[in-house]
């Protein structure tokens, strides 16, 4: 659909800080209190767009944090999006180029343009981006648990609500003995294990004994900036590689493919820039016949929205790790909540996310405001 190019009059950034219901293990550090900006932009008209930034408070996962964003937020990025209009949001990833990396920042600002974008021409945000799917099939992340015991209660739930895989976070210690109970006790559920890059070649033979266990995948064994060492270790391998961490753009999934470093690729927004770039490795990806689904940073309600847009593209064929807004939040901060029945989420067809932001709760988490206001408009 063809509109009028995008003004914007006002950016705010609304910083949060929201408590996980429960304490989350990865193989680099636990998280419990998520803190992230949600980014809303306004236009000329006064129609509003809405993005979440996935960075963390610490640089675990990736070098990028809540307070580098913020920086590259304030001083570089919004600055080249208010400068002129814009024709329509693949621009944005385009503007941002002369900017090196920090893939989160640029994503949670592009982010909102596309729901702004998508409620001007008063389309649902998954239509303009090209997804067809009314339901999108669910899985869920489970952190490190202390015993295997346990583990298997904590999955054993979630198969009750429906969730149609089970992801296992693994470290060194932590990985063959707790898989394999997993397995005795579910001989048939989809599961796999992310070891959030927490093993090296040296660990071969306990990555080859994985192949025992009929997993789907393992989520990026190696190294977070690695491509080689998967390759080689993809070929020693049955049980086929998905890369999270190494991916940060088109560029690397078409290396990764071409090098054999992987069978899957997790797609995550924030990790690859956002949604236009998200489109590309999806597109390369189907014509390469690798699979993708879209993981998580244990998001609020704004970027699971964008989470459940992009899963309705036809490449998604893999169930992802958006689970329901309840599994992490109390309240969350969007009306309605995202909910999973039967291990889908039925897919909103209101313009743009789909989803309303709830006001109230998301003042209720806000410790900081920033307003922009664009002085090449206001003038
Ligand atoms: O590797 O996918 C990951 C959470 C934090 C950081 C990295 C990862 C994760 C998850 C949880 O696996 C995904 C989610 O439930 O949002
Ligand atoms: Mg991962």
């Amino acid at each position: 659909m063809t509109s009028k190019p995008i003004s914007i009059r006002e950016v705010t950034l609304h910083r949060l800080v929201m408590r996980l219901k429960n304490p989350f293990t990865t193989s680099f550090g636990t998280f419990q209190d998520k803190e992230f900006f949600v980014i809303e932009m306004e236009d000329e008209a006064g129609e509003s767009g809405f993005g979440e930034s996935v960075a963390f408070s610490s640089p675990w996962y990736s070098e990028e944090t809540v307070e580098t964003n913020k920086h590259m937020m304030e001083q570089f990025l919004i600055p080249l999006l208010v400068e002129s209009p814009i024709d329509h949001p693949d621009e944005v990833s385009k503007r941002f180029e002369k900017i090196r990396r920090n893939n989160m920042a640029k994503s949670a600002l592009e982010g909102a343009v596309w729901d702004l974008y998508a409620k001007r021409n008063q389309n649902p945000l998954y239509k303009e981006l090209g997804g067809t799917r009314q339901q999108i099939d669910v899985g869920i992340s489970i952190g490190i648990e202390p015993t295997a015991k346990k583990l298997v209660q904590v999955v054993e739930g979630f198969v009750n609500e429906g969730y149609k895989r089970m992801k296992i976070k693994i470290k060194p210690g932590a990985d063959y003995e707790m898989l394999k109970e997993v397995r005795k006790h579910f001989p048939d559920i989809f599961l796999m294990a992310d070891a959030n890059s927490a093993y090296t070649l040296k660990d071969l033979d306990l990555l080859k004994k994985l192949d025992e266990l009929d997993l789907m995948m393992i989520e990026q064994p190696l190294s977070h900036d690695d491509i080689i060492d998967h390759a080689t270790l993809q070929s020693a391998l049955s049980t086929p590689i998905c890369l999270d961490e190494s991916i940060h753009s088109f560029e690397d999934a078409r290396k990764a493919v071409e090098l054999g470093s992987c069978k899957i690729i997790n797609i995550k927004i924030g990790r690859v820039g956002g949604l236009t770039e998200s489109k590309k490795i999806h597109d390369y990806c189907a014509q390469k016949g690798i699979a993708v689904w879209c993981g998580g940073m244990l998001e609020a309600g704004i970027g699971r929205a964008h989470n459940v847009a992009l899963t309705t593209l036809p490449q998604f064929t893999l169930p992802g790790d958006t689970a329901a807004s309840t599994r992490y939040w109390v309240k969350d901060i969007i009306e309605p909540e995202v909910m999973v029945e039967n291990g889908v989420i039925h897919v909103p067809n209101k313009p743009g996310i789909g989803y309303e932001v709830n006001r109230q709760a998301l003042e209720s988490y806000r410790v900081d405001k920033t307003v922009f206001s664009n002085k090449n408009i206001l003038a």
